[in-house]
């Protein structure tokens, strides 16, 4: 099964991506990009997005994505040209539905059409490879139904073209918290809230210093419980995510939120210092990080030109490649 995903360089890397999504970018016959394109759909900085476009691949080869599987989806045109496609097999009505659009986008002012319409450049990440699998984390899940129903739809319209994807959910850390706010998600591009986000690149002490700040509450009691305990709970799926255990079980040891903290700063630690570390090692070979790029960017081309040369000929766009 060919998996594939995306993250949008948008802020500085967290916990919450590497443990909901870049961790699991493990196929090595997957397709694991730097959705850059995507990171354009509010305004930004171009020299700041060129710097985390590269920070992104680099710790994506520090975590281990196998070789020749990770690349910059700009650098594959065919993910904006498959994208105009299928804007135009799109309803106004189904985009507007979209979470990212009625929170962001949605009567405010100067909301870029980019925002409105990046579930079809999604959908086109994801039709163009084939991929049956798309490990993304809970925030995601209604856009790959999108991208579902737009295969269907377009399978059913223009014949069969595409593979319907499917949602590959995680079975732990879906959703990492913010510490500070542990109801709303960890998010990177959320600079208000550094206190309660872990970047992957933070030095161990800070996240060490974080971790044990942790919002939790004002009882004593460590119970895997959402509703009455989202701080603890957040702590305790942290804890279990990094080390393949189970939340409910992992709150039976623990009498005190002070135990609790030191091991879950210890668990992450144990997780982000070697990705730091290979991360610092790659960085001083520019080139080699240029020829792995290089070697994504030609696969990628390479295996998404069937799909988007059929879905130019099935929509009748004669006289093209
Ligand atoms: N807190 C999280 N817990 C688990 N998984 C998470 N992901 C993001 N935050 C968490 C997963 O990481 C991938 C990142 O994809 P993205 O960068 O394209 O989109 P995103 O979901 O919008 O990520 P962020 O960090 O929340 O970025 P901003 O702040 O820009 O919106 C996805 O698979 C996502 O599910």
């Amino acid at each position: 099964m060919t998996s594939l995903s995306g993250i949008t360089p948008s802020g500085r890397l967290t916990l919450g991506n590497h443990l909901g999504a870049l961790r699991r970018f493990t196929d090595p016959d997957g397709f694991y990009f730097v959705a850059n394109l995507h990171a354009m759909t509010t305004k930004h900085d171009p020299r700041r997005l060129a710097a985390l476009t590269r920070e992104f691949a680099t710790l994506m080869l520090a975590a281990g994505v196998p070789d020749g599987t990770v690349f910059i989806q700009s650098d594959v045109p065919a993910h904006a040209q498959l994208a105009y496609l299928l804007e135009c097999t799109s309803y106004v009505g189904e985009l507007s539905r979209m979470i990212q659009y009625k929170e962001k986008g949605n009567g405010r002012p100067m909301t870029r059409a980019s925002l409105f319409t990046y579930p079809c450049l999604m959908a086109a990440d994801i039709l163009l490879y084939g991929a049956e699998q798309v490990p993304v984390g809970g925030d995601q899940d209604q856009h790959v139904e999108l991208a579902r129903d737009i295969a269907i739809r377009f399978n059913r319209e223009y014949g069969e073209t595409f593979v319907v994807p499917q949602l590959a959910k995680a079975v732990l850390a879906t959703r990492v918290k913010d510490l500070a706010n542990p109801t709303t998600k960890m998010s990177k591009s959320d600079v208000d809230n550094a206190v309660g986000t872990i970047r992957l690149l933070d030095p161990p002490d800070v996240i060490r210093r974080q971790i044990m700040r942790a919002v939790t509450d004002s009882e004593n009691e460590v119970r895997h419980d959402e509703a009455a305990k989202p701080g603890v709970t957040n702590l305790l799926e942290i804890l279990a995510a990094c080390t393949d255990g189970d939340p409910i079980q992992l709150a039976k040891a623990y009498s005190s939120y002070g135990s609790l903290k030191q091991d879950v700063a210890d668990a992450v630690l144990a997780v982000i210092e070697p990705l730091q570390k290979e991360y610092a090692r790659l960085a001083t070979d520019p080139g080699a990080i240029d020829d792995l790029l290089a070697q994504g960017r030609d696969r990628a081309i390479e295996a998404s030109r069937p799909r988007f040369e059929a879905a130019v000929r099935a929509m009748g766009l004669a006289g093209s490649s």
